[in-house]
């Protein structure tokens, strides 16, 4: 059937399929992989588009439904996709929108006045990826059209996205209007075709914060099931209660996301700042054109400095011109503040970034064209004309805002939290220098009981903190000398989220693992210095186990945050059961595989539990902890850095009231552990990028 549609197309038409099937061939190259993120970046692209649409002020609501064949819809109010005849093509403007590769600019330019998402290749990528894709456009009348994707056994070539028929009027609703798209991701292209509820709950709440007023629904109509095995060792599946719709709003935006984020902290002042304007820019090589700028800046009684910024709803994990913009602008702004109030006598310098940091909690956004991303995950912005754009904004804004009746006592507030780290700064600076100087050290002399690797690469040399005395000495036998550094630890390290950095400092396994790492810590941490790009977190798999593994992540994301960042930091896992026969030996790391591995070895099978790593040989250890050609890493990404920082403010911070919520709404302690596992971890390894859960 499709063969015969295909037929009736024109030469230009042909082309514009050869087109998607490029994508089916590489689809890698359009949205990056075909795990779970690549699953979710075709929903993205459905989404994005009725994000542009609710932005430009067309739309005001948005629903996202996940379906129980596994299909996903996205349906908007707005003005409804263009449905006339493309001059130029030849074919209605919903055809083109979900036939043709959309490289770089939208579909229609000059439509919108900003455009987010990933600027990538839009709707007819999702198609192309589809088993099959529904529309319906709601302009008065009603117009649908659905494609769909087959294997050409013939032809040995895939026809995908091949319209079923052109766009066709099937109905009217006068008054009515928007876009309903619906889609089934295709397994024969992702490794998994599971939505990921939490995902997507994330992202849309995060999407209806950077677009305020927009109200962005869920409905998740999929059955749940959990699976475990009973008293009989039989495997039980029970049915869970469906979902419950959710949907968020947030009119006041960004002020609202600063707000959510310090839930878990202590205010330093009422209400967030909050300003936004649009700019002219000039980027090299391109006509002029519009940039905005919006930010809400709050700050809270504790030491670290959460910024958290976005390009066209994108969040820039790794920073870019944008940011430093921002961080001139407010030093400016303070040190002109602080020395006209009187704060800073003639006698004193001015602030340096680092004072205006602390206990900073802000949202940046900048919604732009052509935007240029790079970094190791593309998500720095790399156009330098932004920079002084953003500094010049965000300076307006806030001598606007001193200037506003009733934003004074913020201003002094800021300008005395300045002053009191500039004074912190100046009478530490020895001691910093200290434990700078001793981190930068060579690390053989003022490690103790760390066993260095004799390698000098970082690219191949890997660091284990490992759990225990006794695990460290069986990691030390195990280990390849070359590459493989142990450094044992004895108890349980300091957790740095309630202590200043100073307390930190004089902890001495913090001071050893500072020292082994080499790169510095906190204000001067540079990841380029670091002796290992790995650096692996060894614990039990048990209460204990998951405390020290949460204690170590919170210090590494407070003081060692680029090295998360830059993707080095991982959880080591080993097995929780050994299945044996004879000479037949199997490792299973949960209690599904445990099934699976008992099936494997067959008849006769013994079962070891193990209690913690220390009962593991050398060899057992080496085979299934340390070898990189069979062990299981947990890459620990900050992809969502944003909810990783507050829900480590609320567990680990020093309000209590936030943790007690949110330990009653989770009331066993390995949950509470696993959550934040969820919030922030990543599977890297045995299946290469399945997110990780508890
Ligand atoms: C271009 C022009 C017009 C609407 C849209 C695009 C549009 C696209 C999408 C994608 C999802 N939802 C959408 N809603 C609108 C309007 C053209 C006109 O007014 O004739």
């Amino acid at each position: 059937m499709a063969e015969k549609k295909v037929h009736s197309y024109d030469a230009d038409d042909l082309k514009i399929l050869e087109g998607l099937e490029a994508v089916r061939i590489r689809p890698g190259m359009y949205i990056g992989s075909t795990g779970v993120r690549g699953l979710h970046h075709i929903l993205w692209e459905i989404v994005d588009n009725s994000i542009d649409e609710a932005a430009n002020g067309f739309a005001s609501e948005i629903t996202v439904k996940l379906w129980k064949d596994g299909s996903a819809s996205v349906r908007d109010n707005g003005r409804g996709m263009p449905t006339d005849i493309n001059k130029k093509a030849g074919i209605s403007g919903v055809e083109l929108i979900f036939t043709k590769l959309h490289a770089g600019g939208k579909f229609d330019e000059g439509n919108y006045a900003f455009s987010g998402g990933l600027h990538g290749v839009g709707a007819s990528v999702t198609n192309a990826l589809s088993r099959w894709l529904e529309v319906e456009v709601c302009r008065g009348k009603v117009y649908s059209m659905r494609f769909t994707s087959t294997y050409d056994q013939k032809n040995k070539k895939w026809l995908c996205g091949v319209p079923d028929g052109p766009l066709k009027e099937t109905g009217s609703d006068p008054g009515k209007h928007g876009t309903f798209v619906r889609f089934m991701p295709d397994d024969r292209v992702f490794e998994t075709v599971e939505w990921n509820y939490d995902t997507i709950s994330k992202r849309l709440k995060e999407l209806a914060f950077l677009n305020k007023g927009v109200r962005i629904n869920l409905e998740d109509e999929r059955e749940l099931y959990r699976t475990y095995t009973g008293d009989d060792g039989e495997e039980v599946k029970e049915k869970l209660p469906a979902r419950e719709p959710v949907s968020f709003k947030y009119d006041g935006g960004l002020v609202d996301f600063v707000n959510y984020l310090n839930e878990g902290a202590s205010k330093a002042y009422a209400n967030p700042l909050y300003y936004s304007a649009v700019k002219d820019i000039t980027l090299k090589g391109f006509a002029p054109s519009k940039i905005r700028v919006e930010f809400a800046i709050s700050h809270t009684k504790e030491d670290t400095e959460s910024l958290y910024s976005f390009v066209n709803n994108i969040s820039t994990v790794e920073g870019g011109y944008h940011e430093t913009g921002f961080r001139n602008g407010l030093l400016k702004a303070v040190n002109e503040y602080a020395r006209s109030n009187g704060v800073l006598k003639a006698k004193d310098a001015p602030f340096i970034v680092d004072d205006i940091k602390e206990g900073l909690t802000a949202v940046l956004t900048v919604q732009m064209n052509n935007v240029e991303f790079e970094g190791q995950t593309k998500t720095k912005l790399g156009n330098p004309e932004v920079k002084p754009v953003v500094e010049q904004v965000v300076m307006e804004g806030l001598k606007k805002l001193m200037d506003t009746r009733g934003n004074r006592a913020t201003f002094d507030e800021i300008a005395k939290k300045a002053k009191f780290a500039a004074d912190d700064r100046i009478k530490h600076r020895h001691e910093r220098d200290v434990a700078k100087a001793a981190s930068e050290n060579d690390g053989l002399n003022l490690v103790g009981k760390l066993a260095s690797c004799s390698g000098k690469d970082p690219d191949k040399n890997e660091l284990f903190i490992v759990e225990g005395d006794s695990a460290g000495g069986t990691a030390k036998q195990a280990r390849i000398r070359q590459f493989q550094s142990i450094l044992p630890l004895r108890g349980k390290p300091l957790n740095v989220q309630k202590k200043s950095a100073l307390q930190a400092l004089q902890n001495e396994e913090l001071k050893t693992l500072i020292s082994a790492i080499g790169a510095g810590f906190g204000k001067s941490f540079d990841v380029e210095k670091t002796r290992y790009k790995k650096v692996i977190i060894l614990s039990d798999a048990d209460q204990d186990g998951m405390h020290i593994r949460c204690i170590l992540l919170t210090f590494f994301f407070k003081y060692m945050c680029d090295l998360i960042k830059a993707g080095y930091v991982y959880i080591g896992m080993p097995p929780l059961y050994k299945v044996y026969k004879k000479d037949v030996v199997e490792y299973a790391y949960d209690d599904k595989e445990l099934d699976e591995k008992i099936k494997k070895v067959g008849k006769g099978y013994q079962i070891q539990r193990y209690k913690g790593l220390g009962e593991m040989s050398a060899e057992q250890l080496w085979e299934t902890t340390m070898d990189p050609a069979t062990r299981n890493l947990i890459q620990v990404t900050i992809e969502d850095i944003a909810e990783a920082g507050r829900v480590i403010d609320m567990l680990m911070g020093d309000k209590v009231e936030g943790r007690k919520e949110f330990l009653n709404a989770n009331a066993n302690f390995n949950k509470v552990d696993g959550f934040i596992e969820k919030v922030h971890f990543k599977q890297e390894g045995r299946s290469t990028e399945s997110d990780y859960y508890d």
